[in-house]
């Protein structure tokens, strides 16, 4: 087939980030149909259970378009769907409607999809094109690959730390690291993720509420790891303000905003986690301290980016040490006043970068 156009591709990109924050643990899609270089119609995954990006573009054909979509090629970013799940299989909608090319961005790694959709739509003659902008697809969605390809959440690391290297003075002295506006930056980046968790010393000293208080956008579920139940019931974390998950050893209850998570006899703690936002169906998770629970994230080379904050005005001589990152690179730096963000990938993904 010739004629087909990576810049449709690229608006069914900029279409499925209009679900950016309204669809996980469902991909974000867009969709684009056209005729000759006209654009008929277009659609995203709007909202988590509602109508997929096929769906949606194929709804928003005028009237008087409707009989040039048999004539017309569909503009996908994702592989159409073959499974009855909360919507009919958007292939099944394609072929029905005698849409004869199909470009599609990436091959949906969902295990009820995973190719079916494309064999589907090759049956019924309709030709196939796989893997248009392949590399921005699949970076669109790293949360919902990661989820469905390595059977864990996205993991973002994060943590402040002083210009010599420390989390805090000492064992128990907290200390004000991080500037009001890095502040801000990270209520958005906690509104970007499903969960959000901290170890039980941290929830202790620290008594953060973990919710996004500045950013658009929702707050994640709050977890924290209380192997034996022994924090507080005064925390922030326990206000109900926010669903919050306690990882423990102990019991399996549900309590109106608050659940308790019994954490499966398995070795490893991280892998443990893992399972559980797995179970949860939550796929991304940003774990913020302490230093300890980062290092066994680092140590199993578990995590997918490590986001450092450093301020650099900030010299206290001893402490508490923060984490040491190995195998990393550095995938991008920013200044937000006194602070400097820095962002690590694992050096095993660099290979794998669009
Ligand atoms: C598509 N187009 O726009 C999306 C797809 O729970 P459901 O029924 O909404 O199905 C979710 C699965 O469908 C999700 O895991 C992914 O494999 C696929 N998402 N597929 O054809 C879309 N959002
Ligand atoms: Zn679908």
């Amino acid at each position: 087939m010739s004629g087909v156009s990576e810049k449709y591709m690229y608006r069914c990109i900029d279409l499925a980030l209009l679900g950016k924050g309204f669809v996980a643990p469902n991909p974000m899609v867009g969709a684009v149909l056209v005729h000759g270089d006209r654009i008929i119609g277009e659609g995203w995954h709007r909202v988590y259970g509602g109508p997929h990006a096929e769906v949606d573009c194929i709804n928003s054909v005028a009237d008087a378009d409707r009989a040039l979509i048999p004539q017309s090629v569909l503009y996908v970013s994702l592989e159409p769907c073959a499974h009855y799940g909360k919507t009919p299989p958007c292939s099944d909608l394609i072929i029905r409607n005698r849409i004869p090319v199909v470009v599609i961005g990436c091959r949906d790694p969902f295990a009820q999809v995973d190719g079916k959709g494309i064999e589907k739509l090759q049956k019924a003659g309709i030709e196939v094109i796989c893997g248009m902008l392949e590399g921005k697809c699949i970076a669109l969605n790293q949360r919902f690959f990661t989820f469905h390809l390595k059977q864990r959440p996205y993991i973002i690391l994060k943590w402040a730390q002083t210009a010599d290297g420390y989390m805090a003075g000492t064992e128990t002295d907290r200390l004000l690291i991080s500037n009001s506006l890095t502040n801000r930056i990270v209520h958005r980046w906690r509104s970007e993720e499903a969960a959000i968790l901290v170890g039980s010393r941290t929830a202790e000293l620290d008594d953060p509420a973990l919710t996004n208080r500045y950013a658009a956008g929702n707050s994640p579920v709050r977890m924290v790891l209380d192997r034996q139940l022994k924090l507080p019931a005064s925390l922030k974390l326990f206000n109900r303000e926010q669903r919050t998950i306690v990882l423990n050893n102990l019991v399996e209850r549900e309590e109106t905003g608050l659940s308790y998570y019994r954490l499966k006899p398995a070795p490893g703690i991280v892998e443990q986690i893992a399972e559980a936002c797995c179970q949860l169906q939550l796929t991304s998770l940003i774990v913020e301290g302490g230093s300890t629970l980062l290092q066994q994230f680092i140590k199993q080379g578990i995590w997918d980016e490590a986001r450092i904050i450093t301020n650099e005005q900030l010299v206290i001589g001893k402490g508490l040490k923060a984490p040491q990152l190995t195998d990393a690179w550095l995938e991008s730096e920013e200044k937000s006043l006194s602070d400097r963000i820095r962002c690590y990938r694992p050096a095993e993904q660099k290979q794998n970068r669009p």
